[in-house]
């Protein structure tokens, strides 16, 4: 089946008529749709399926037990209004190369994996990478156990409801021992690419990033009877926060974004009693995201003090600097660099991924394909075909110069 009709199939699935936007979150219908995608294409190709104990799909070619495998796939999943490349150009690549492989008649001297990871935006539960992170050791189960949606489901309610067993959830260190190399193709997250004038490129690092929920509570009351001497608003604290970490971001060369919003009780007429936001923060360095995030909270506090509002930090979520395993990223770069067309820029990206997160408990390596506009997270997301398929043979290339003799 060609990349194009394999990414026509998938394109409806989990998408808004009215946006263009995907809504494809953990263990919902969407995800049982793609998940079935995934499966299908699997079986179609005569390869072995399964799920692991924590949700992520596996197709193999040859058997993983004997070791040494090499691992392609990303993720199916989206965050809320998403685009259609983030997660799955890296699946339907890892399909689209195995088949140019066997078209080639390439020999396989090692067992060839495509993975799908669960949950890697963390759209529903508010966590990234649940999948490789619960796979990799480096979230517990009982973290997992206690991951709620807006709606006060919890993940194991969730997969439960999703026809899955949720008391399998748990790190899988003999899956990843078997594991010699993971690469995964993604489209670029940023317009390095475009800018310049290349196809492909390969991950050098990913910036430190994390999640921090700023909690400011103050006094609910009457929007219309409240003297504005009065009022212990927490939205005002908030919103002087929002641009605080704009000027924060601006002064240390990083980026901040207050993304998500919680009001209560979030009546039109009602001042707020509590304004919960989230900040997603990131920086090319630690020093650089440290300072960021010192300089929001220190000036959260004074808003919150001026007016007389409490304001609780909460850190949710963090992932250190990824530096990509050297070895395999030399070797990516050396296998492309023969392709007299492909210039190979290696480029760091502010994007997380499950890559990321399996760094370092197996060699893993990136590789991005060209967004003309750098958009993602949005239904503008976008790449051209031809650029797709271009990622398509430098994804065989790389597969048959790690797997094939
Ligand atoms: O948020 C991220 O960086 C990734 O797209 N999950
Ligand atoms: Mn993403
Ligand atoms: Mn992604
Ligand atoms: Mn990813």
């Amino acid at each position: 089946m060609s990349f194009h009709s394999m990414w026509a199939e998938l394109l409806p699935v989990g998408r808004s008529s009215a946006s263009g936007g995907y809504r494809r979150y953990a263990w919902t219908g969407a995800d049982a749709d793609c998940r079935a995608w995934f499966q299908e294409q699997a079986e179609a190709r005569g390869l072995a399926f399964e799920t692991d104990r924590n949700g992520n799909q596996w197709a193999w070619l040859g058997d993983p037990a004997a070791g040494n495998a090499v691992v392609t796939g990303s993720h199916l999943d989206s965050v809320p209004d998403g685009g259609a490349f983030d997660g799955p150009l890296g699946v339907v690549s890892a399909f689209a190369a195995l088949d140019e492989l066997r078209a080639r008649g390439a020999r396989f001297t090692r067992p060839l994996g495509i993975v799908n990871f669960g949950d890697e935006e963390g759209a529903r539960f508010g966590l990234a990478c649940v999948g490789s992170r619960l796979t990799a050791g480096a979230l517990t189960v009982e973290q997992a156990h206690r991951l709620t949606d807006g709606d006060g489901v919890t993940l194991p309610q969730a997969m439960e409801d999703a026809g899955y067993d949720p008391g399998t959830l748990g790190p899988d260190p003999e899956r990843l021992a078997r594991i010699g190399a993971f690469v995964e193709l993604h489209v670029e997250q940023g317009r390095a690419l475009d800018l310049s004038g290349d196809r492909i490129g390969i991950a050098s690092a990913i910036w430190p990033h994390g999640r921090w929920r700023f909690d400011f509570r103050g006094e609910a009351n009457h929007a219309g009877t409240t003297r504005l001497a009065d009022r212990h608003d927490p939205m005002l604290s908030y919103a002087e926060t929002v641009l605080a970490a704009r000027r924060e971001a601006e002064l240390a060369g990083a980026v901040a974004t207050f993304g998500k919003i919680g009001v209560e009780p979030n009546g039109v007429n009602a001042i707020p009693s509590l304004v919960r936001g989230w900040l997603d923060s990131r920086a090319a360095d630690q020093t650089s995201l440290d300072t960021v995030v010192t300089g929001i909270e220190k000036a959260a506090r004074e808003y919150a003090a001026a007016h007389g509002v409490n304001l609780d930090v909460v850190r949710e979520s963090f992932t250190p600097v990824v530096e990509f395993d050297h070895a395999l990223r030399d070797e990516l770069a050396r296998i492309l660099g023969t392709r007299a067309e492909l210039k190979v820029p290696v480029l760091g990206t502010g994007a997380g991924h499950d890559a990321g997160i399996l760094s370092d408990r197996i060699p893993t390596a990136m590789l991005f394909v060209r967004n003309p506009t750098g958009v993602s997270h949005s239904p503008a997301e976008y790449a051209a075909e031809d650029d797709c398929v271009a990622g398509v043979s430098a994804l065989a290339d790389v597969l048959e110069g790690l797997a094939c003799t």
